[in-house]
């Protein structure tokens, strides 16, 4: 590994200062700090935004630059000031890892570090976010950040972009559009969280003699359409199908919020007598039906009767597991801000930006909680 690292330096400087490669070869930059020389069309899972003398232009489909259309700001999307400007259409702030997310965006992208942030909550609307996209082209944003309330329906807004020489870095969600309408995309691997989370229960039960158990299970679903709850069904139910003896009981969702929850471990209750375990696709989510088991008498957590489990890994989450109530939290890391600065501080150079990065992620069980909560960063 290491020597390969030393090879494909050692060629990217030969390239650089011997003009060895040919005029379409590129040098790539990884996150491991390797170089490597790219044919222009060879797909290496890397996607360059290349830079004009005026500072950027599209994505290389010949697209316009940014200095041809009307906008509110200078002709390259910066602010008079010299500020970058970056729109963001955000979700909106249904939990506890959402309005982490905004706070590590909105750290950011201050003033300070040299950007105008246009922050918009889209209240889980569509519409709303379709709308935010929109305006940010129409003002000629320099950056447009977009974390997509659902996976389809972004195409046109996305081509939008794409025609006025803008960039868009999708976050968090994933989107259906084709990848070559949008710079990149920095989130998590929902479906390997839902594998992690039916696997942690594989051995939960194995560990308490219960692995030749009837297993009931009922999920609490995020919001519709959304990758998170899509990624999560599907890795966690690829895992529970092969157990033989897990029963997928019922799925509705909880949108994401205590509320919704609430609501869905309460008609639960009511509908089940045997429930082994909830799966709760978020924080807030299982928030709400632990108050709905405690209100109908039942309990749950690591000595209850329910077995939870959460995703997002939370501090409220750590908390809930301290306090005993919920048995295993996922994590979903929402401190996105700074791996975004870092693509647009590599696109103002015209470096090659990194196609698709994973945050990193793990799983936290609820005997591990009270020593790992201190060093929380949300
Ligand atoms: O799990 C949930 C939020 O998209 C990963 O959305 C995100 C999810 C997160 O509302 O709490």
């Amino acid at each position: 590994m290491i020597k390969r690292r030393i090879w494909v330096a050692v060629l990217a400087m030969m390239c650089m200062f011997a003009s060895g490669c040919g005029n379409d070869d590129m040098i790539v930059l990884t996150p491991y700090g390797d170089a490597i020389i790219q044919n222009e069309g060879s797909s290496t899972g890397t996607r360059t935004t290349a830079a004009s003398p005026a500072g950027r232009t599209s994505d290389g489909n010949g697209a316009a630059t940014a200095g041809e259309q009307e906008t509110a700001g200078t002709e390259d999307g910066s602010d008079p000031s010299g500020l970058i400007r970056v729109g963001f259409a955000q979700v909106g702030a249904e939990s506890g890892w959402r309005l982490a997310q905004t706070q590590s965006m909105k750290e950011t992208f201050t003033e300070e570090n040299g950007y105008l942030f246009d922050f918009v909550d889209c209240n889980n609307n569509q519409k709303t976010q379709l709308q935010a996209l929109e305006r940010f082209v129409e003002e000629g944003v320099r950056y447009i950040i977009l974390d997509p309330i659902v996976e389809d329906g972004y195409e046109d807004a996305l081509r939008k972009a794409q025609d006025a020489g803008i960039p868009v870095i999708i976050v968090d969600r994933n989107i259906s559009a084709d990848a070559s309408l949008y710079a990149c995309w920095v989130g998590s691997d929902f479906a390997r969280e839902g594998r992690d989370a039916a696997q942690w229960l594989a051995a939960y039960l194995r560990e308490n003699g219960r692995e030749s158990e009837d297993v009931n299970i009922l999920t609490i679903l995020g919001s519709d359409g959304a990758s998170a709850t899509t990624g999560r069904t599907e890795g966690f139910e690829e895992i529970a199908k092969a157990q033989g003896n897990w029963n997928l009981v019922d799925r509705q969702t909880g949108d994401f919020s205590k509320d919704g929850g609430y609501a869905v471990m309460k008609a639960y209750l009511d509908k089940y007598d045997d429930i082994d375990v909830a799966v709760c696709q978020n924080d807030d989510e299982a928030f709400g039906a632990v108050e709905a088991i405690k209100e109908a008498g039942r309990t749950c957590g690591p000595k209850g009767d329910i077995i939870i489990i959460s995703f997002d890994a939370t501090a409220a989450g750590f908390q809930a597991m301290i306090d005993g109530d919920i048995n295993v939290d996922i994590e979903c890391n929402p401190l996105e801000g700074p791996f975004v600065a870092e693509l647009i501080r590599k696109m103002e150079k015209g470096e090659t930006v990194e196609e698709i990065q994973y945050m990193e992620e793990g799983v936290f069980p609820a005997e591990e909680a009270a020593d790992v909560l201190p060093a929380r960063a949300y």
